[in-house]
């Protein structure tokens, strides 16, 4: 027989279901790789992770999820060699450097060059 008030129930339940999965596929874009992008996470006080290999050509995102300023800053011993430098970076801000060639590209924070020193090896 059939029952409005049921159909009217599986419409709701359908619905729901859908929501709650297009929600989860929003939270899953937030993966460490993604259009060819690498992601390196900056918190207080370190580049996560420290060291990242990656294929020439490869665009490195790197995001501030630190509360403070930080900055990606590319040089050998905390000294800038001047290929890249983000400025200044609060919550939330994204910098984005694409590496064109092989090689070792050492990179630390200006306001913390004691502690936030990383590399970047593309091959
Ligand atoms: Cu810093």
């Amino acid at each position: 027989m059939y029952c409005p008030k049921q159909f009217f129930a599986q419409i709701l339940i359908v619905v729901a279901s859908l929501a709650i999965l297009s929600a989860c596929g929003a939270e899953s874009e937030d993966e460490d790789i993604d259009d060819g992008v690498v992601t390196v996470a900056i918190v207080d006080n370190d580049f996560e992770p420290e060291e990242l290999t990656v294929e020439v050509g490869t665009t490195v995102r790197w995001v501030n999820e630190g509360m403070m300023m930080h900055t990606v800053t590319s040089g050998p011993d905390a000294t800038e060699d001047g290929l890249f430098d983000s400025g200044d970076m609060r919550n939330g801000d994204t910098f984005e450097y694409t590496f064109d060639e092989a090689g070792e590209f050492p990179y630390f924070c200006r306001p913390h060059p004691m502690t936030m020193r990383a590399m970047v090896i593309v091959e």
